[in-house]
């Protein structure tokens, strides 16, 4: 009998065009294959992060020319959620650069600031670190949609990248925040000098996820002067397509998210991972520290590709 990995590896070396042709069958089974969702993010709590996690333009432990700011204002949050969703955007991401959540005055603001960002309709996901089950719990009460909590790479490769806390962290704020009834969004980055094996690793790991992730961030490494990562190689572009088609073949309902790096990718790359599996990008011009591709260019792209904005999902 095979296992799973010998599955996962069995889908990505299939010759492209069968890995190609069974990713866009599953994903016209479950998906709009025209639509794509718009995210924005905002870093509403910048640097000065303790952990020291190697790809990070935020963490203490780089020097970097990013510089701290203090947790955001609830006005300056909404703000700018509400232009995010003028833009098109239906999903907003709040990211801090915390190690974890601590309850006070801070957490006070995060949960006013998703009381008032779910009272636009738009789905509202955030990233604040390590998470205890009550105050996951809190989250839900004040309307979060999700939380994003990355595994990023194969548990092998993960000390390599972070000493300051482990894997199992990691599932168990995942633990916590799907037990309080949040979507995760749980995803990886790729091209931190892993193997093709502990990128069909991490897959492995998100597929024994209870319940399995709704949204799988494919993060490519954007490499930050000052962080030890800074001089890695690039992806290889068609390692990334077929790591989108095995995820897409993976995760049939999940929301793939064509997430940081595509400042580096052509056009013609992103159509491929868009055929591939992926259905949602990041729009704005910054992702959280790094630059993104201009929402302008992006709503050029989904118009010649005869692609569209996937509306948000009537509320019942
Ligand atoms: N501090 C929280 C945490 O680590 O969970 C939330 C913020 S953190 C910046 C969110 C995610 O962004 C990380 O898990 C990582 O996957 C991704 N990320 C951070 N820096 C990146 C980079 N330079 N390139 C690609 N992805 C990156
Ligand atoms: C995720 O997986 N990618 C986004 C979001 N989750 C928070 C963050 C990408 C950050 C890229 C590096 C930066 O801009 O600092
Ligand atoms: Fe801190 Fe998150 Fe950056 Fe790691 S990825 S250093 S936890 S902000």
């Amino acid at each position: 009998m095979s296992t799973l990995i010998d599955r996962i590896t069995q889908i990505y070396t299939q010759p492209l065009p069968d890995l190609l042709f069974q990713a866009q069958q599953i994903h016209r089974q479950h998906h709009d294959p025209h639509a794509v969702q718009m995210c924005t993010l905002s870093n509403i709590k910048t640097g000065g992060c303790p952990e020291d996690c190697a790809y990070c333009s935020q963490s203490v432990h780089n020097q970097t020319d990013v510089s701290p700011e203090p947790l955001m204002s609830v006005e300056t949050v909404v703000a700018e959620a509400k232009a995010a969703k003028a833009g098109g955007a239906t999903r907003f991401c709040m990211g801090a650069a915390w190690r974890e959540v601590k309850d006070g005055p801070q957490f006070d603001r995060i949960l006013e600031i998703v009381r008032q960002v779910a009272e636009l309709e738009i789905e509202v996901c955030c990233t604040l670190g390590m998470l205890k089950p009550h105050q996951a719990q809190r989250l839900k009460a004040a309307g979060l949609t999700a939380y994003n909590h990355n595994l990023d790479t194969s548990p092998n490769y993960y000390d390599k990248i972070i000493s300051t806390r482990t894997y199992q962290d990691r599932l168990e704020t995942i633990q916590a925040v799907s037990a309080a009834g949040i979507s995760v969004c749980c995803g990886g980055i790729l091209g931190m000098g892993e193997t093709i094996q502990d990128r069909l690793e991490l897959l492995e790991a998100l597929s024994h996820l209870e319940p399995q992730p709704e949204s799988i961030p494919i993060n490519c490494l954007v490499p930050v002067a000052g962080t030890p990562l800074e001089k890695t190689a690039p992806v290889e572009p068609l390692e990334l397509v077929r790591m989108v088609a095995t995820t897409r073949i993976l995760f049939p309902k999940a929301m793939v998210r064509l997430s940081a790096g595509r400042m580096e990718m052509s056009d013609e790359l992103q159509t491929l991972c868009l055929l591939a599996g992926a259905n949602s990008i990041f729009t704005g011009a910054k992702l959280l520290t790094t630059p993104n591709p201009a929402r302008s260019h992006d709503e050029q792209l989904l118009d010649q590709l005869g692609m569209v904005p996937k509306p948000l999902r009537e509320r019942v």
